[in-house]
């Protein structure tokens, strides 16, 4: 079976593994209590509305949210999480000027819940541009992930674009790893939640950081109300997609982006 590689906290390291293997895990990352406040922000949310995504790509026994800043401000400690901010950094700052959450969803796979169908996240973005990664994903495991419990399923090397119906079970792994780890992928990469055959619910949560120049996936400005995201720092507003993207446009005195300028 293909391993997924893991490794230190090195951003440097984690990005170029990233970029050649396609994902990478960061075991124990983030302490317990940080994982219990974002749990028990959203615990209400999913019991209420959780249940309102599903469909035939989300599964029918699994619980969904989004637009996770709405929903719980500790969360914005993993989504902004300097090593994963370092990644992205290294891995989409080579296409962009500045990029900004795609989507940030939290995931409960419930007991008797079965595989997700493989996918790559970036394929709802209709164009490909060789050599161009649109986004990654940093998937933080706020339960322990196990095979038995639908740890996430990766295709290591498949960032390659080969096509997903050739794929076989055979180059397929599971991202099992301690609660408060993070597993990396590539847009590109493909994955799907597991099949959960343990009888407790495995919780997990998603967020993908997309080119500065690309529609993110969720709409941000009407998902998070705008008091509610005129409340966080500024570099947490910037990747709700609060900037513009690059220098040519929307510069003012007190602009966040007048740094470019700057620089
Ligand atoms: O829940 C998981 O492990 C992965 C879910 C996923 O890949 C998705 O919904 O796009
Ligand atoms: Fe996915």
């Amino acid at each position: 079976m293909p391993e997924i590689a893991r490794l230190p906290a090195d951003t440097d390291a984690v990005a170029d593994t990233l970029l050649a293997e396609g994902g990478v895990i960061v075991e124990t990352l983030a302490p317990a209590d940080l994982l219990d406040r974002i749990i028990a922000d959203l615990r209400g949310p999913f019991d209420e509305k959780g249940h309102r995504f599903a469909n035939d790509f989300n599964g029918y026994k699994t619980l969904r949210l989004g637009a996770i800043l709405a929903l719980s401000r500790a969360a914005a400690d993993l989504i902004a999480h300097p090593l994963v901010l370092g990644v992205a950094d290294r891995v989409l700052k080579r296409h962009c000027v500045n990029y900004r959450i795609g989507s940030s969803t939290a995931i409960e796979i419930l007991p008797g819940e079965k595989a997700q169908v493989l996918h790559r996240d970036d394929d709802f973005y209709p164009i490909r541009i060789p050599g161009v990664e649109f986004q990654i994903s940093a998937m933080w495991a706020l339960d322990d992930f196990t095979e038995e419990n639908g740890a996430t399923r990766v295709v290591p090397g498949s960032q390659d674009l080969r096509p997903i119906d050739a794929i076989g079970e055979a180059e397929i792994t599971q991202a099992a790893m301690p609660r408060g780890s993070v597993l990396f992928y590539l847009g590109g990469t493909v994955h799907a939640g597991g099949a959960n055959r343990s009888p407790a619910p495995r919780t997990g949560l998603i967020t993908t950081y997309s080119l500065g120049w690309l529609r993110q996936e969720e709409n941000m400005y009407l998902a998070i109300p705008r008091e509610v995201a005129d409340s966080y720092p500024d570099p947490i507003r910037r990747l709700m997609g609060y900037q513009s993207h690059g220098p040519a446009l929307g510069v003012w005195p007190g602009d966040p982006d007048g740094h470019w300028y700057d620089s």
